[in-house]
């Protein structure tokens, strides 16, 4: 996945603020904010929209919101922070490597646009 813009933050090919990375997590500041602090937190391994985890991807996609949490401790947001995930370039996906959109920082309303 040469390609893929996320990949190459993982493997330190693009630069970018990383905030938290393990073996099969990377969390990183989104290069366009939305919020105070965003975050977008990426499996390693290439998965390319939330519509294409299998029950193989279980684990990692568990891991994703374990590495939020720990973001979200660290960035010192717990007390109210969204997690996003958008599926598919309808629901506004535009890079097509799943990621988590960790915001926080400012209040949020309900619903979403
Ligand atoms: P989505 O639209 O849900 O696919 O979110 C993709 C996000 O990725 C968007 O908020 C902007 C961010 N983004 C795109 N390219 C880069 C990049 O090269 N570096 C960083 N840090 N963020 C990026």
């Amino acid at each position: 996945m040469s390609e893929c813009i996320f990949c190459a933050i993982v493997r330190g090919e693009v630069p970018a603020d990383i905030v938290y990375q393990d073996e099969r997590v990377t969390a990183f500041y989104d290069i366009h904010p939305a919020a105070p602090v965003h975050v977008l937190i990426v499996p390693n391994a290439h998965i390319a929209r939330a519509a294409d985890v299998t029950p193989e991807d279980a684990a990692v996609v568990g891991e994703l919101f374990v590495a939020a949490r720990r973001v979200a401790e660290t960035l010192e947001v717990s007390e109210g922070y969204r997690l996003v995930v958008n599926n598919g370039r309808r629901a506004g996906q535009s890079v097509f490597h799943l990621h988590l959109h960790l915001l926080g920082g400012r209040a949020f309303t309900w619903p979403p646009g």
